[in-house]
C-alpha cells in the first residue's frame, strides 16, 4: 500500500534594493565602501520656489567624457546620476494547471489544452517529469489553441516527444508539491525574473525557515550527496543557473539551509532573465504520514 503524503511550502519574495548615495567628497573606494561620484557645490539650487515665485537655474557646466584604463571621468548636469533599479518576481509551480505537452518549437508548445492560460503568465514545460527532468521557462505572448507560444524559453526550446511531458503555470507564492510516495522522486519549479539596471549585476539567494517537516518536527532528510533518490527520505533543489559561483545548486541537487545560498547570479544589466529552481523530495519509505510544510524566501540583491 502506498504510503501519502501532502507539503505545502511557501515561497517569499524579497526585493533588496541598495541605494548609492551621493556624496560631497572626492571619487574614492575600499574594501567595504564605494563612492561613485562627487559634486561640487557652485551656489544655488536648480530649483528654488515659494508663494510667489518659482526658479529653476544651473551653473554652467562643460559636458564631457574621458577615460584611459585605470579610470573614468565624466562631467556636467548631473553626470553622475544613475538611479539603480530592479524587478524581481517570483512565482510557484501550479499543480493544477498541469496539462500535457505534444510539441515544441524554440518559442512555442503545442499543448492537450490551453484552458486556464493567459498572456502574460509564466509556464514551465517539463520534459521527462521526475528526477532528471529537463525543463524551460517563459511568459507567455500569445494563444491560438492548441499551440502557446512564449517571448523565450530560458535554452533552445523544450525537447519534448509527447510522452510525460508536461507545461504548468508558475503563478503565486505557494507551492504545493503534492501527494508524495517513497517510490518516486516528486518534482517543482519555483521561477522568477530579474530586470535590473545594476552595471555589476545581481545575485539570488534562498533560505528556509526550518527543514521540511511535519507537526512533530519530523523532517524530510536534507540531501547531502548530491541526489535526491528514492525511498531513503531526501530533499534538495537545483538551479538552472548552471554557473554559480558560491553554491553548488548549479550543479548537484543542494539542501536548503537556513542560511543564505546563491540559487542565481548574472554579472551586468539584466532584463528579464529568469532561472528556476527544481525542488525533489521523496520521503523515507517509513516516514511518518502527514504534512510537511516549511517556508522558503528568495532574496534579490543587486551587486555594487
Ligand atoms: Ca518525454
Ligand atoms: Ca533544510
Ligand atoms: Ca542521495
Amino acid at each position: 500500500m502506498q504510503r501519502r503524503w501532502s507539503l505545502i511550502l511557501a515561497v517569499v519574495s524579497l526585493l533588496l534594493l541598495a541605494l548609492n548615495v551621493p556624496q560631497v567628497l572626492a571619487v574614492m573606494s575600499s574594501t567595504n565602501y564605494s563612492i561613485g561620484w562627487d559634486s561640487v557645490g557652485v551656489g544655488g539650487s536648480d530649483t528654488s520656489s515659494s508663494a510667489t515665485y518659482k526658479l529653476r537655474d544651473n551653473f554652467g557646466f562643460v559636458q564631457g567624457a574621458s577615460s584611459s584604463a585605470s579610470y573614468q571621468f565624466n562631467s556636467g548636469y548631473r553626470a553622475g546620476v544613475y538611479d539603480r533599479v530592479a524587478d524581481f518576481s517570483v512565482n510557484s509551480q501550479l499543480r493544477s494547471s498541469a496539462v500535457a505537452a505534444t510539441s515544441a518549437t524554440a518559442t512555442t508548445v503545442t499543448v492537450t489544452s490551453t484552458s486556464g492560460f493567459s498572456v502574460g503568465d509564466y509556464i514551465a514545460v517539463i520534459q521527462d517529469e521526475g528526477s532528471g527532468q529537463i525543463s524551460e521557462m517563459g511568459k507567455i505572448t500569445s494563444i491560438a489553441s492548441p499551440i502557446i507560444t512564449v517571448d523565450a524559453f530560458n535554452g533552445a526550446g523544450p525537447s519534448i516527444d509527447g510522452s510525460n511531458d508536461l507545461v504548468y503555470r508558475l503563478s503565486g507564492s505557494a507551492l504545493d508539491l503534492g501527494t508524495l510516495t517513497a517510490s518516486a522522486v516528486s518534482t517543482s519549479i519555483i521561477g522568477w525574473d530579474v530586470t535590473a539596471d545594476i552595471a555589476q549585476g545581481y545575485s539570488v539567494y534562498i533560505m528556509e525557515d526550518h527543514d521540511l517537516r511535519n507537526a512533530d518536527n519530523i523532517a524530510i532528510t536534507d540531501v547531502a550527496d548530491g541526489t535526491v533518490s528514492a525511498g531513503i527520505g531526501e530533499y534538495g533543489a537545483k538551479s538552472s543557473d548552471t554557473t554559480l559561483a558560491s553554491s553548488t545548486f548549479d550543479t548537484a541537487d543542494t539542501a536548503i539551509t537556513s542560511s543564505l545560498q546563491q540559487v542565481a547570479s548574472r554579472s551586468d544589466n539584466s532584463f528579464s532573465t529568469r532561472d528556476f529552481l527544481t525542488l525533489k523530495v521523496a520521503p523515507a519509505t517509513a516516514q511518518a504520514s502527514g504534512t510537511y510544510s516549511q517556508t522558503v524566501s528568495l532574496i534579490y540583491v543587486g551587486d555594487y
